[in-house]
């Protein structure tokens, strides 16, 4: 297996899932900032023009960051990030799912039709008018969030360190330098993030 690697979150939720499990991979950074993921040789792995991208044995490429770590989860089992019984699986992926679409998505395309715009019209179609709505949406669902984690749970799956987890983390990660920063008067989200961030795997 090989990962086609770069800047960002997306990147980064795969490399932290890695890291937690101990798995190392060759790697080949793709220049994003100039466009390298948008070219042909880049388009032939993914058809989508994004990053990362895994290259599998058998030579097939698999991209979109949730299958990624699926994969990577079947094939290394232990420790499992995602579950090992069909409700934990099961559990990690309602999670997973609610904050990809309700906080992640909204988040990340606030910035590429915002700051980003620049970066990304040329890419991808862009609404700028969506922008502060989408943004808005991603701190109303975590304010939401932040109101099921006063149950006291460790983690989104309880007391199971997840894919759900890693997943919100790179995308607050990654809103914290972007100008859409964690409001910290969501004290249970903010005490979660802050544990996180400890885990030596946030660095990879
Ligand atoms: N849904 C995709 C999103 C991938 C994505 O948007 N990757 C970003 C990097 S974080 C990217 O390639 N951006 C550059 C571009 O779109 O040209 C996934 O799950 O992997």
């Amino acid at each position: 297996m090989k990962l086609y690697d770069s800047i960002g979150p997306n990147p980064h939720i795969v490399r932290m899932f890695m890291a937690e499990k101990g798995i190392e991979l060759p790697r080949q950074t793709v220049d994003l900032r100039k466009g390298e993921n948008r070219e042909a040789e880049h388009l032939k792995r993914n058809p989508h023009g994004q990053m990362p991208t895994l290259e599998l044995d058998d030579g097939s490429y698999l991209s979109e960051i949730t299958a990624i770590c699926e994969y990577l989860e079947e094939k290394n089992p232990s420790p499992p990030l995602i579950g090992s019984t069909p409700e934990e699986r099961a559990e990690c992926r309602m999670w997973t799912r609610r904050v990809d679409l309700n906080i992640c998505e909204p988040l990340a395309n606030g910035y590429r039709y915002g700051e980003a715009l620049k970066f990304f019209e040329k890419r991808i179609p862009v609404a700028p008018e969506a922008s502060p709505g989408l943004k808005m949406v991603a701190q109303n669902r975590l304010k939401w969030l932040n109101e099921q984690m006063a149950d006291g749970r460790e983690y989104l799956c309880g007391k199971r360190f997840t894919l759900a987890d890693i997943h919100l983390y790179g995308w607050l990660h990654f809103g914290n330098q972007v100008g859409q920063p964690l409001d910290r008067t969501n004290t249970h989200i903010a005490a979660w993030f802050d544990r996180v961030a400890q885990r030596p795997s946030a660095k990879a």
